[in-house]
């Protein structure tokens, strides 16, 4: 029995010290010789089963050594096994390394749509003269946006090929102006406002039209305002905008909703005036449509146009952002491309 439990021990020793295995494997070949050599269904547990048979002089020496034999083992399985959990977490530390001297990546920064920033362009602007930004339906009555702007029900502009309607006097704005009526109506001149803002047309798309695009209408009411009241403000919007040398120039036109009336060219900002691609050779870009308010205009909104004047203007955000960084197609603006829109 002796040279069975001294074998034991040298077979157990033997086999632990052959285990080389790593990870799960190695967890698995130690679980397995513990059960082999430690188990209850051990060959040392079979071998002190029979100790029962020793002579009574006998059996505590083999028993002592029964027990020895044990220990060693055991010891040089908790051995084994906490050598195994260390070599485990350095490994898992060397894999799972971080160099926090390494550069961040870098986030992706979002910025204002080009149309966004030009319009907080014109908006601040017109902030640092006084006026007003005031906001407003883009549903709105047909009377809001025609009949109080002095086009009447037979007038083309109305016609359902151009306008959207929600029904027969409901419609999307297709122009600001509709914003100013409001303002006229709730409250009293002087009245400094200009009304920024989404309008729809009935457009088909393409290079230069859009059913939907940006515009921002001015209004000034006050008492003694006149067409040079509105040349001044346009030259200083101007040349906040385009740049101290831009000079304006008004050519006559006609809208329903003022008079006179009149469309607003800037010198071009890209060539001085000299002519270029930008400017189609012009030398001058319109951007803006004007003129003093109508006084039947006035009077729907109940101001008195023999004791108040007032001039307002408008123009499309999208033709100055495609003038101002060159930009041929107005579809661009709408296609949300980040490799479009990250160049503004
Ligand atoms: C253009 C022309 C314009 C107005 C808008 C206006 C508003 C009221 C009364 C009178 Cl409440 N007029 N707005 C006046 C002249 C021109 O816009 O070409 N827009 C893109």
């Amino acid at each position: 029995m002796k040279e069975k439990l001294q074998a034991l021990r040298a077979q157990a020793m033997e086999e632990l010290s052959a285990i080389t295995s790593s990870g799960d494997q190695l967890s698995k070949n130690l679980e397995d010789f513990k059960v082999k050599y430690l188990g209850k269904k051990s060959e040392l547990v079979s071998v002190m089963k029979g100790m029962g048979a020793l002579s009574p002089e006998e059996r505590p020496i083999m028993g002592q050594l029964a027990n020895e034999v044990r220990t060693s083992i055991e010891t040089a399985f908790n051995e084994a096994k906490e050598n195994a959990a260390k070599v485990e977490l350095e490994n898992k530390l060397i894999a799972e390394t971080i160099d926090v001297t390494l550069p961040g990546k870098q986030p992706l920064m979002g910025r204002p749509h080009p149309i966004s920033a030009v319009q907080t362009e014109i908006e601040n602007i017109f902030i640092g003269l006084g006026f007003e930004i005031v906001d407003g339906p883009e549903v709105e009555y047909d009377y809001y946006n025609f009949t109080a702007l002095n086009i009447p029900p037979e007038h083309p502009a109305r016609d359902t090929q151009d306008t959207f309607y929600i029904n027969a006097n409901t419609l999307l704005r297709t122009q600001t102006s509709s914003v100013q009526i409001h303002a006229m109506e709730k409250k009293k001149p002087p009245i400094r406002m200009i009304s920024p803002g989404r309008v729809y047309r009935s457009d088909a798309i393409d290079a230069t039209h859009s059913p939907m695009f940006h515009q921002v209408e001015g209004l000034v009411v006050d008492k003694g305002i006149t067409m040079g009241d509105l040349k001044g403000t346009l030259e200083l919007f101007s040349r906040n905008m385009f740049g101290e040398d831009t000079k304006i120039r008004f050519r006559p036109h006609h809208f329903p909703f003022t008079e006179p009336s009149a469309e607003v060219d800037v010198s071009c900002f890209a060539c001085g005036g000299k002519g270029c691609r930008i400017c189609k050779g012009e030398g001058w870009i319109e951007i803006l449509g004007a003129g003093m308010v109508h006084p039947d205009v006035l009077r729907r909104c109940d101001i008195d146009p023999e004791e108040y004047s007032g001039f307002a203007f408008g123009m499309g955000i999208e033709r100055i952002v495609m003038k101002k960084y060159n930009i041929d197609d107005m579809r661009l603006l709408y296609e949300n491309d980040i490799r479009f829109l990250s160049q503004f």
